[in-house]
């Protein structure tokens, strides 16, 4: 095929165009863990009232506070400013009826997937029903999405190593597809964050 000179000064054209966005792609950090404000925060309850980040400088302003994090097994997400009323609501969740999840099989075989990046993809480290992990070490700072497959009960991560810092507790089945989506400070999110992992609910 001949290309006529409207035609082969369009094909440049095009081919330019992909080389300036490959090259702004290939600017970007690995792993941007997206530090200004977001425009896609996950709704949040506290004290009552729903939180959803339309408008995302409003959101923080109102959640600057927010210390713990706790969701559902729907998705539904409560903010809590202090670690004992946090508790409290794990507590409950940890002490449902189960008897969905009967049929006698041992929670050591359900594992919980973390990834590194969002969508499920990149890296994965399963972690064993049960296995309290105060030291993520090359897992630290990592984690991007993730799925809670226990039967039984929830992971609670923190921020930092030893349980330590601020804390987002997802009960079973609970998945997160973009833990950029859920609110840590202003200006941060929990992508990239989690240090320490301690399992909330008991083995029946
Ligand atoms: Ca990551």
């Amino acid at each position: 095929m001949i290309l006529g000179k409207t035609m082969l000064a369009s094909v440049l054209a095009s081919s330019l165009l992909l080389t300036l966005i490959s090259s702004s792609v290939a600017a970007l950090p690995p792993h941007t863990s997206q530090s200004a404000a977001k425009s896609s925060y996950s709704e949040m309850i506290v004290n009552g009232a729903t939180f959803s980040s339309a408008d995302a400088a409003r959101y923080e302003a109102a959640l600057a506070d927010v210390r713990h994090t706790v969701v559902e097994s729907d998705g539904t997400t409560y903010g809590y400013t202090n670690k004992a009323d946090a508790d409290q609501h794990i507590e409950r969740i940890a002490n449902e009826p189960r008897a969905e999840h009967g049929g006698g099989v041992s929670p050591i075989h359900f594992k919980s997937k973390f990834y590194d990046l969002t969508n499920f993809k990149g890296d994965l480290w399963e972690v064993p029903w049960g296995t309290n992990i105060p030291d993520f070490h090359t897992w630290s700072d990592k984690i991007s999405s993730l799925k809670i497959t226990y039967g039984y009960s929830g992971v609670r991560l923190f921020e930092h190593n030893n349980y330590w810092g601020s804390s987002i507790y997802l009960a079973k089945s609970a998945e997160v597809q973009d833990l950029g989506s859920r609110f840590l400070y202003p200006n941060k999110t929990w992508d990239n964050q989690a240090s320490s992992l301690q399992f909330i609910g008991k083995e029946e």
